[in-house]
């Protein structure tokens, strides 16, 4: 069992620097290959202005909209840390993923707790198209046109209870499927979302991409995207929904507590202890253009009013 351990990580420029320093030391195993896979910065910043919603400013000011990334750097380029920690090999890895059947369990405080199949939530919640900024703490970020429902008509549907004051999520816990679940590592994957911010309609659970079923590599066959917060927040393969009363401890923030926050808000005021978040790589795009607060999605902002985001990273 190798161990992954959030210092170990490097910025993407070394790693992708030291990928092709590692072809052809095929041999080195272990931590040294881990180190260069794992969540990490991106170097390299420029200016420009900011832009608003649905903008971005690029480098010099001018703000562009957004165009959507291709559905081929969409589908392989994934961080999906249960089939491995390199992003160009999740899609392979993933291809012979079994998704059916597959149920997704909604409980906790909740006055009306159910499992539902992935077809039943297809019927109960019609696909609509969202297409939103994708923004990783690492410092890439996409444009994906994604299909899915508001997680707030799921979640009125079990009716939490009053002492429900956050969502837990988590992903599939199956090392026989998941061959990077025999990494030790604070498996299962786990993520959460204040109350208020789950049933944001901005929140929602998607079932496909591009007018087509998820892919195993984006999270099939159903996935949480929160499109203001760090891509990290968007749990892939969810199986558990669970309605609780304390914040749930995410599974990054137990592998890496000082790097790694509960809320997980983009802001390029707020730098990753090791490294800056105030630009980022488009992906498909060459340079870099600035990171907005919330990703650009300003919508949000009244739910931290009074709150220091610096403090509640
Ligand atoms: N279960 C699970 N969910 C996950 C991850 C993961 O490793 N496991 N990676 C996260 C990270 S770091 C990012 S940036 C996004 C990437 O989503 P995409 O590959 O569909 O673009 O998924 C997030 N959800
Ligand atoms: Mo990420």
């Amino acid at each position: 069992m190798t161990k992954i351990d959030p210092s170990e990580i490097t910025p993407e420029s070394v790693y992708l620097s030291r990928r092709k320093f590692m072809v052809g030391v095929a041999a080195l195993a272990g931590s040294a290959l881990l180190a260069g896979c794992g969540i990490g910065g991106e170097t390299g910043e420029t200016g420009g202005s900011t832009g608003g919603s649905g903008t971005t400013a690029a480098p010099g000011g001018t703000p562009t909209p957004d165009e959507l990334t291709s559905f081929d750097a969409i589908t392989n380029y994934n961080n999906f840390y249960e089939f491995s920690l390199d992003k160009e090999e999740v899609a392979s890895l993933a291809a012979d993923f079994v998704i059916e059947p597959w149920t997704v369990e909604v409980g906790g405080m909740v006055e009306s707790p159910r499992k539902y199949s992935i077809d039943e939530l297809l019927a109960l919640y019609p696909e609509e198209e969202r297409v939103y900024r994708m923004r990783c703490v690492e410092g890439w970020s996409m444009v994906i046109p994604w299909l899915g429902f508001p997680l707030r008509l799921l979640l009125d549907d079990v009716k939490p209870t009053s002492e429900a004051r956050y969502v837990r999520f988590q992903s599939l816990d199956d090392p026989e499927r998941l061959p990077g679940q025999r990494h030790r590592f604070a498996w299962p994957y786990v993520e959460g979302l204040r109350l208020d911010e789950a049933i944001h309609d901005l929140t929602i659970l998607s079932t496909g991409l591009y007018g087509k079923r998820l892919l195993p590599q984006n999270g099939a066959p159903i996935r949480l995207v929160v499109p203001w917060k760090y891509g990290f927040k968007s749990i892939k393969s969810v199986v558990r929904i669970d309605l609780v009363s304390e914040m749930p401890e995410s599974l990054w923030m137990e592998a890496g507590p000082r790097e790694y926050g509960f809320y997980a808000n983009v802001n390029p005021e707020v730098d990753h202890p090791r490294w800056s978040q105030k630009t980022e790589r488009r992906i498909g795009d060459f340079g870099r253009i600035d990171t907005l607060l919330f990703n650009g999605y300003d919508e949000v902002a009244p739910l931290y009013a009074g709150m220091d985001l610096r403090e509640n990273y």
